[in-house]
Formats: structure tokens, C-alpha cells, sequence
């Protein structure tokens, strides 16, 4: 007779936090969200840890090398999607690498027989106004001029004139050597009043460009997530089919973690891809898995050794998979005993998998119930689709503006070797669905607000870790009536009142 459970599987939505008792000294500002991302022993540091508790999804429509610059500024790591060319995944690892915070490689760039009809043409594809000119109109040819709106004046000028006779040619500018550090950038930036200082090597060649307005960006951003080098971290997704490839490559490229996307991850595939990486690299090399819903998922993937381990199947908000399969679980139910299990499995061996709950996360508490409910950091498509940095187009629908979100498992990602089993090499059918998430503005703002609100509740409990609120969190399940009562009820809304 077939196993079954003897209560429901529950959602984020069912639960509630208790209040805790709130000393003088627990309030947000004295708040840590500082958090293990990769496995490690009692007593030890773990290899990597995250700034603030949130990852990327491993989505086509979410985690390219922009957000994932973005997310890095704010202490978040980005998983950059493995449904592509291993090439192309490899340079968008590359891409993150080679941002060193405040050095930017130059996105606009012409040769001096360009004219001012392409600079213009150039401004309006990418909004750029200042122009590299280079001797191969590369971001890292040799440096012959720039071209900035202070250069022409469109009203008085042709648009065929040659950019090398308006350009500011490369004598009469001010530029740094290679080795120049952000600090001894900005100095020169204000010394000499430069909207951009271009940092040349000894070839004369083009490396970055830092601009007065990263600089203050720099500053405003403690909590950026740097490798030793001060270079962002970034992840990186791979799948159990091309991994022997598409790992080196990625490392190449300089993926500081990887994570095995895969929407179920309790199978000899993850094992394998897990015992190759092992083989190959030893411990140094360091790599998530899943994604599992019980106890006996996490307990196969730490003993194969993953560095962390993803909770959730069909919780997603683009994902089917419970409509197609009926297969799933509650999210809350499932972070539940996975965390339990991690717990177990802690006690047992000394070795702590940190978790990390993966998708269904809909308003800013779930993340605290989450976290509460003892994951360890989360996984978020949706809520960083909706903002300026995610890879896909801003459209107006019925006059709101909204952007694109589309799942791997829907026809339009195509993601195969996230869903197929048995090698079909295709896609069967979809587990996901293509759809627009309402535009919601620039990432830093709305991370800044949600963590805001993630704190607060916090020091409602009583707690300033991340830690302390897994020990000590108490939560309570909801009836539906009280659910009602949660919302606002009773009265009449006055019109352009927002929910949120
Ligand atoms: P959400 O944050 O609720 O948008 O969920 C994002 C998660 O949904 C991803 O991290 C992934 O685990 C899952 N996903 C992605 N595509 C699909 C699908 O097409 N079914 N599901």
C-alpha cells in the first residue's frame, strides 16, 4: 500500500511568526543577514557566505552578468542560467569576473573614422554618453580619444563628420595606469574634475573606465560580496548532461560556486555530476544541488557531498509541475523537514549543508517565514524579474508597465535537460508557463525595502541573526478565517489606497 502523510502540506501564506521579547539594542540597524551559502565543519568558516540571504534563480528570464553585478553590489549572489551555449554561459561568468567594483569595461565604443551619426546611433541604443575611441573600436583597443556630449553639438554639426576631428584626443586627456585602485581613481577623478577617468595599460591599451558616479555607488554599498582580488562572486548553473564540459569552462571563466539545476534532484544523475566534480577538483571546487522536498532527498544529496542543497518542487510562480505531474509539496512543509534534516544530518556528522528555499517566496514576509522555518538563504525568480537589471523586455500592457518572466520548463526556455529523464533530449511537454511580472523599478531599491522588512520582524523576535531566528522563531499556523482577519476587512478602501 502506497505511503501517506498524515497532514497537508501547508504554504508560506499558512504560518505567521510569534513576537519575542525586543532588548534596546535589537533594532535593524544592529540586524546581521550575514549567512552560510557553502557546506562546512563545526568549529569552521564556510568557503563562501552570503551578505544578505538571497540568490538568483537559474532562469533565462532572470540571472544574467548585469543582475548578477547587482545583486553582488548588494551582497546576494546570482546563479547565471545554464540553459545556453556553454561559450556564452562561460562569458557571462567572465563578464562578472572582470567588473571590478567601480572599474567598468567600456560598453560604447567606436574608431575614429566613425562619425557622428554612429555616436548618436550608439547613445540611443544603450543610453551611454561617453564613447571609447579606440584604434579598433573595441572596449580594449588602444585608446586614441573620447567622445562625450560636452564633444558635439548636434544642431551646429554634420552628421558624417569624422568622429577623430571632434573627439578629445587621447593627449589631452587625463588616464591612470593598470594598476590604480578605486581610491587613487577618485582622487584624480576630483582633482581634476573628470566625469570619467579611462584606466590604460602599459600598451596604451583600454582597460575600464571609472566613473564619479560608481565611485559614490562603491561607498553606498558595504556589503558588496567580493573574492579576495575585490572581484564580484558569481555562480553559475549546470546540468547533469554536459557537465564534464560545461564545468571547466565555467571555471575558466572564474564561477566562484556552482548549482545543479535540475527540478528534481533526488537521482544517480546529481550523484554522478556531484562524485565527477569530486574526483576531478577535490573540495575546492564547490557546488549546490537539487531540488528536494524530504528528508530522504537532503540526506542523499549532503552524503554525495553537495555544498548546499535547494528545497522546493511546483512552488514557483511560473512552475506547472504539480499541475502536469502531481508531484510537489507545500513549500513551508518542505523547507520544514528538509531543515530538520540538515539539522540531523549536522549532529550526526559535524558537516553543516546549508539550505536554500527555492521559489514560491510571493510577499516580503515569506522571506522571514522562510529563513524562520531554517533555510539558510533563498532563491527568488519572480521578485528579481520584475526590476531594471533582469535580461528581459520592459512592455506596456493595458497601460502598466510590466516586464517578461518566462519558466525553463515553458516552450519558450526550451530548458531540456532541466526536465527530460530518460534522454528523449527534448522537451516532452511544459512545466512552465510564459507570463509578464509587473515592473517594479531598480533592484537595489526594492532589496533595500524587503531587507528592511525582513529585519524589523526580526527584532520583533527578539533576534539579530539569521542563526539566532532558526533557534529561536516561534510560528503558528493560521486558520482560514484568520487569514481574512490578516488582510484588511471591514472597511471601505478610499480609491488609490495600495495594497503591497
Ligand atoms: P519564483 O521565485 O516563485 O518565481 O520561483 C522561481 C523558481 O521556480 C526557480 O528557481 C525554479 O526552481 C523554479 N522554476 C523555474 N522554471 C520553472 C518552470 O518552468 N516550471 N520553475
Amino acid at each position: 500500500m502506497a505511503f501517506y502523510y498524515s497532514e497537508p502540506s501547508h504554504t508560506f501564506s499558512e504560518y505567521l511568526l510569534i513576537p519575542g521579547y525586543t532588548a534596546e539594542d535589537c533594532v535593524p540597524a544592529n540586524v546581521s543577514l550575514r549567512t552560510p551559502l557553502t557546506r562546512f565543519r563545526k568549529g569552521e568558516e564556510p568557503a563562501i557566505s552570503l551578505n544578505i540571504p538571497m540568490v538568483s534563480a537559474i532562469m533565462q528570464s532572470v540571472s544574467d552578468d548585469k543582475l548578477a553585478i547587482a545583486l553582488a553590489k548588494e551582497g546576494g549572489l546570482s546563479f547565471i542560467y545554464g540553459a545556453q551555449s556553454i561559450e556564452s554561459e562561460a562569458a557571462m561568468v567572465a563578464r562578472v569576473k572582470n567588473h571590478k567594483a567601480g572599474f567598468v569595461v567600456s560598453a560604447s565604443n567606436l574608431t575614429p573614422d566613425s562619425t557622428l551619426a554612429d555616436v548618436l546611433a550608439l547613445k540611443a541604443k544603450n543610453g551611454y554618453s561617453t564613447v571609447a575611441i579606440t584604434d579598433d573600436g573595441t572596449a580594449n583597443g588602444r585608446l586614441l580619444g573620447i567622445v562625450s556630449s560636452r564633444d558635439y553639438r548636434v544642431s551646429r554639426m554634420d552628421g558624417s563628420q569624422k568622429v577623430s576631428t571632434f573627439m578629445t584626443p587621447l593627449e589631452k586627456l587625463v588616464t591612470a595606469p593598470a594598476q590604480t585602485t578605486l581610491k587613487e581613481a577618485n582622487d584624480i577623478i576630483w582633482e581634476h574634475k573628470l566625469n570619467s577617468l579611462p584606466i590604460v595599460d602599459a600598451d596604451g591599451r583600454l582597460l575600464y573606465f571609472v566613473f564619479r558616479k560608481d565611485y559614490a555607488s562603491h561607498k553606498e554599498n558595504p556589503l558588496e560580496l567580493l573574492d579576495d582580488q575585490k572581484r564580484y562572486l558569481v555562480g553559475a548553473g549546470v546540468n547533469t548532461r554536459d557537465y564534464q564540459e560545461r564545468i571547466p569552462a565555467l571555471l575558466a571563466a572564474g564561477a566562484d560556486v556552482l548549482c545543479i539545476d535540475s527540478s528534481e534532484g533526488y537521482s544517480c544523475w546529481q550523484e554522478k555530476t556531484i562524485a565527477w566534480v569530486r574526483e576531478q577538483y577535490g573540495d575546492s571546487v564547490k557546488i549546490g544541488a537539487g531540488n528536494v522536498v524530504d528528508r530522504d532527498g537532503f540526506l542523499f544529496l549532503a552524503k554525495a557531498g553537495a555544498d548546499f542543497v535547494k528545497v522546493g518542487i511546483g512552488g514557483g510562480s511560473i512552475c506547472i509541475t504539480r499541475e502536469t505531474k502531481g508531484i510537489g509539496r507545500g513549500q513551508a512543509t518542505a523547507l520544514i523537514e528538509v531543515c530538520a534534516a540538515r539539522d540531523e544530518y549536522y549532529r550526526a556528522t559535524g558537516v553543516y549543508v546549508p539550505v536554500c528555499s527555492d521559489g514560491g517566496i510571493v510577499y516580503d514576509y515569506h522571506m522571514t517565514l522562510a529563513l524562520a522555518m531554517g533555510a539558510d538563504f533563498l532563491m527568488l525568480g519572480r521578485y528579481f524579474a520584475r526590476f531594471d537589471e533582469s535580461p528581459t523586455a520592459k512592455v506596456m500592457v493595458n497601460g502598466v508597465y510590466m516586464k517578461e518572466y518566462w519558466g525553463e520548463g515553458s516552450n519558450r526556455a526550451r530548458n531540456w535537460q532541466r526536465y527530460d529523464l530518460g534522454g528523449a533530449g527534448k522537451l516532452s511537454f511544459e512545466e512552465g508557463v510564459d507570463s509578464f511580472v509587473t515592473y517594479a523599478g531598480s533592484l537595489h531599491d526594492n532589496v533595500e525595502i524587503s531587507l528592511y522588512k525582513v529585519k524589523s520582524t526580526m527584532c520583533n523576535c527578539g533576534v539579530k541573526t539569521i542563526a539566532d531566528l532558526q533557534k529561536n522563531a516561534r510560528l503558528t499556523l493560521v486558520s482560514a478565517t484568520s487569514i481574512v482577519e490578516g488582510g484588511y476587512h471591514d472597511v471601505v478602501l478610499r480609491s488609490g489606497s495600495q495594497i503591497k
